[in-house]
Order: C-alpha cells, then structure tokens, then sequence
C-alpha cells in the first residue's frame, strides 16, 4: 500500500499526462549507475538540478508560470564535482546553461543542434515548452533517485533549480488556452506536495541531499533555509539571496551556518568552486559515518 508521502504525490500527478520516452530514460540510468558501482567500490554520483520549472496554466499549454534560473550554479558545479571525481547526472531545462559551454557565445543558434548517441551532430527536434514542467521535474526527479538507490550514501543530490511552489492540478485546468475578455482572471493554485520530504524518506533515504533557499528578503534568508533543512531532513541548505548569489552563500547545517564567498582576486572564479568544495567534504564525512 502506498504510504501518505507518495499518495499525496501521486494525486499531484492525477491525469497529467506521463513523461514521454520513460522507459528509454529508465533503461539509461539503469545503465549509467551500473557504470559507476562495481564490487571494488562504488564511485560517487551527483544529481545536480538546474534551470526553473514551469507549471502550465493550459493543458495545450499557451501560458505558464515560470521560476527563474539561468542555470549557472547547477551548470558551474557539475563541472567542479566531475574535476572532484564524481559522475554526474544533470537534470536541466532546455536552454539554461550547461557544463562547459560557458565559454562558447550566448547564442540561439547552438540551441539548433543535439548531439546523437554516435556523438554526430544534428538539428534538434523542438520540444514544447511543457518539456520543462514541473509535473516532468518531479517525474524526473523521482525515477533519477530510486535509481540511484543502491549507491547508498555515495549517491548526492544537489537540488539548484528553481522549483515551482504553486501548481494548478491537472483535472482542474482548463483544456484550451483561457479566453481574454470577461474580466480580471480567477484562479486558484494549490500549494506543491513536499516533493523533498518524500526525496529523504522514500526515494533515496542514503543519499546526502542538499536543498538550496532563494529568498529576495535577506532578513528571513537563514531563518527559513534552516526551517527547510529541519522540516525536510536535508544534510544542507545552501542559502542565497537573489542579487549577492553569485558572490556569497551560506551553507546551514545541522552544526552551524557556514559563509562562503567567491575569491574576488580572481576575474574567473566562481562561488560554487569553494561550495562544491565544502559539500564535497561534508559528503566524505557522511559517506565514513554511513560505513561504520
Ligand atoms: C537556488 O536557490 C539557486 O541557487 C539559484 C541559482 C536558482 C538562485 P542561477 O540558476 O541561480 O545560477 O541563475 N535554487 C533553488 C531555488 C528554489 O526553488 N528553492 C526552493 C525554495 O526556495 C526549495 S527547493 O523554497
């Protein structure tokens, strides 16, 4: 029987529409962590989120409420955790930022191509929009962790994107796009279930997880990322603040609030450098504690 954590996912998903190509995704990241565990020893696996979701407000959807993240944390750190030795899974909005393309021009004419399994390149197939919904993120999400599972605690989750806090249910929602013209618009969004709750206790419960808190407000920014970290269960929230994100954070955790800045002696440093750094060590002592 299902326990109340998943059932309340589960009418979270009521009737949308499943994710397309499922099992050819499941088929790979069975591959993939087979790759990365073995008898001698089990590397360790990052899923790194990026990128905003979006929730529809049509079912053919013309309008949609959007987070915003350009994607730069979770591109930036991926490629710090690979130089640290870690596979990475990188879960991302079409369009965001990816790992290693920071260099290459700000273009949308790169969005045109995808690379093919034989490494060619070749036009892409245009996805809608709907693509990066969050009802696709949880999905995504949820099949990525219990995947993952029999990594244990070398398997991190690094959860930078935007999530949506506010979804219009599926069955609620209208069909076709929602007519102008008969007054202001009336709609009701029901709040998202607690997507990390169920993350720790059902999907991954060895994983090290670590959350991050956006607030625009820094008065309530380390009251409510240790709030989450507590109600939630993650080993860290990474707090920031919408405009010093780039130079500064806070890592909260269970012992203390740890402030990490991005080294200004040099032009091309970043914060997630010492961030990653930090998590990464946070990780070793988890996985030693998890082993004895
Ligand atoms: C973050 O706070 C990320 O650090 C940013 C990174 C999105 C600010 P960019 O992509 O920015 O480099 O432009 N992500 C998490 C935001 C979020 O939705 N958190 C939820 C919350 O604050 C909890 S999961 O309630």
């Amino acid at each position: 029987m299902d326990s109340p954590l998943n059932s309340e996912i589960e009418s979270f998903f009521d009737s949308a529409p499943p994710l397309n190509d499922r099992a050819a995704i499941s088929q790979k990241l069975k591959e993939f962590i087979a790759l990365n565990s073995s008898e001698s020893g089990t590397r360790r696996v990052a899923c790194v989120t990026s990128g905003g979701t979006t929730v529809p407000l049509e079912q053919r959807c013309v309008r949609y409420i959007d987070n915003f993240s350009s994607g730069h944390r979770g591109a930036a750190s991926t490629e710090h955790l690979i130089k640290m030795g870690y596979a990475v899974i990188f879960l991302y909005r079409r369009g965001t930022c990816e790992p290693y393309c920071s260099s290459l021009p700000d273009d949308a004419f790169l969005e045109c191509f995808e690379v093919t399994e034989e490494s060619a390149v070749q036009g892409s197939s245009r996805r809608p929009s709907v693509e990066a919904s969050l009802y696709n993120y949880i999905r995504m999400l949820q099949m990525i962790a219990v995947s993952s599972r029999s990594l244990g605690p070398c398997s991190m989750f690094y959860l930078a994107a935007a999530v949506s806090d506010f979804y219009v249910p599926w069955k609620s929602m209208a069909e076709h796009k929602i007519q102008s013209g008969s007054g202001p618009l009336d709609m009701q969004l029901l709040q998202v279930p607690k997507m990390l709750s169920v993350l720790r206790k059902e999907w991954a419960p060895m994983a090290f997880c670590i959350s991050f808190k956006l607030e625009t407000d820094a008065e309530i920014l380390l009251e409510k990322a240790d709030m989450a970290r507590k109600k939630y269960g993650m080993h860290a929230v990474v707090a920031n603040e919408l405009l010093s994100r780039k130079e500064q954070v806070v890592v909260v955790t269970n012992n203390g609030k740890i402030p990490v800045y991005r080294d200004k002696t040099s032009s091309d440093s970043d914060v997630e450098k010492p961030l990653t750094k930090l998590l990464v060590d946070r990780h070793s002592v988890y996985i030693k504690d998890s082993n004895t």
